[in-house]
């Protein structure tokens, strides 16, 4: 790196913080998040590197909103007995998939689980196709046949939830092994719970990608419980950033409550994985606050432990981070116009007719033409 290049650099970092991930984006062969790295000592425990800008953090803050009270007006028509089958909601772990997604590009693509709505919303999706899609209607993102589950959207690089526990992981690999071979400059990230983390298919897919040196960054979302099983009676171990690094998969443990530490964190991962370095592993530590879904019957939580994390709310923690750069008023428009966004989405999606299902005409690769 010239001295002329450098000094710019320096200016930057002063500035706005590092600014690896995107000076990497911008020219990337400069090799320059390296040479960041070690000259400023950029990295996830440092408050700057990839440090979010200001519009990206109020557009966490914003989408983090939007997901509140996407999952609270869902709890609300399940007590009113207007929703069909179980729901997972994610109150209180919003910050993972809203931050994780937040670091990626348009090209990337994402897969969630059974509890994905934050990475939904991270990834784009607008409120009426997703509430549409809940409830079944012809308008929702996937024409009302995937349920609040299976959601994808192929366009958005949202690969889609899945039921299925652990079967988002092969899938994003699958997705980076495509990337390289066609030398995309993309990554796929994959979002995936404690419970999935003791499923063979993330040691394998681990064992692949760190062997190929796949581009793409593992996010598990650590919310103390898989089902009802608390984590310390499905693992020896509590700290699964240890399983990565015996596939020599670099790995750090983050606030899963602090949108801008995932966001670094995945950031941090998604350049590595971008310059051909292989795969990287987060573990964001949160907790699930209202129980595995809306047929969980609870009592097996406790409650100091729902009180604590209550108390580290990942909107309120994000507030308080943007007081300092924004006025309260303006935190307070943002939020009522979010509350309205939503409110709205919900009256025209279950006004939206239902799908008129047909036998679909065959297609490729059912067919003789592509
Ligand atoms: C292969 C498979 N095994 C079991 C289940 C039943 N199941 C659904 S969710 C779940 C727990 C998942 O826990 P975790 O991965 O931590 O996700 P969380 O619900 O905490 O978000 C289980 C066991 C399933 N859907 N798929
Ligand atoms: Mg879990």
């Amino acid at each position: 790196m010239g001295r002329l290049a450098l000094a710019r650099y320096r200016l930057m970092a002063l500035l706005n913080g590092c600014p690896c991930q995107k000076w990497c984006q911008m020219r990337p062969l400069a090799k320059c998040a390296h040479i960041c790295i070690d000259i400023f000592s950029c990295n996830r425990s440092d408050a700057v590197a990839n440090a979010p800008s200001l519009d990206e953090h109020v557009e966490m803050f914003r989408k983090m909103v939007l997901v509140r009270a996407l999952e609270e007006g869902l709890g609300a028509l399940h007590k009113e007995g207007k929703t069909r089958g179980p729901i997972h909601r994610c109150d209180g772990q919003e910050a993972v998939g809203i931050g994780a997604t937040a670091a990626l590009t348009a090209g990337d693509k994402v897969t969630t689980t059974h509890r994905g709505h934050a990475v939904y919303v991270g990834k784009g999706m607008q409120m009426r196709p997703l509430i549409g899609e809940i409830f079944g209607r012809e308008t929702g993102a996937c024409g009302g046949r995937a349920g609040h589950m299976l959601i994808a959207d192929a366009d958005l690089g949202l690969i889609g939830g899945n039921a299925i526990v652990g079967a988002g992981i092969p899938a994003a690999a699958g997705m980076a092994y495509s990337m390289q071979v066609l030398a995309q400059p993309n990554i796929s990230l994959c979002v995936f719970g404690d419970g999935a983390a003791q499923t063979g298919i993330w040691h394998e897919t681990m064992n692949m990608a760190a062997l190929w040196k796949l581009p793409m960054v593992f996010v598990l979302e650590h919310n103390g419980f898989g089902l009802t099983v608390p984590t310390d009676v499905q693992s020896p171990i509590d700290d699964f950033t240890l399983r990565a690094k015996g596939y020599g998969i670099p790995a750090v443990s983050v606030d899963g409550n602090d949108a801008v530490a995932v966001y670094q964190a995945v950031a941090d991962m998604a350049a590595r994985a971008r310059r051909g370095d292989g795969p990287g592993m987060i573990e964001a530590r949160t907790y699930r606050i209202e129980g595995f879904s809306t047929s969980d019957m609870g009592g097996y939580q406790a409650s100091e432990d729902i009180a604590h994390w209550k108390a580290r709310d990942p909107i309120v923690l994000a507030r308080k981070a943007l007081e300092g750069a924004i006025d309260a008023d303006q935190l307070d428009r943002i939020e009522r116009s979010a509350l309205q966004e939503v409110r709205t989405a919900f009256e025209q999606a279950l006004s939206d007719p239902m799908p008129v299902f047909a036998v679909d005409t065959a297609s490729a690769p059912y067919t003789e033409q592509a």
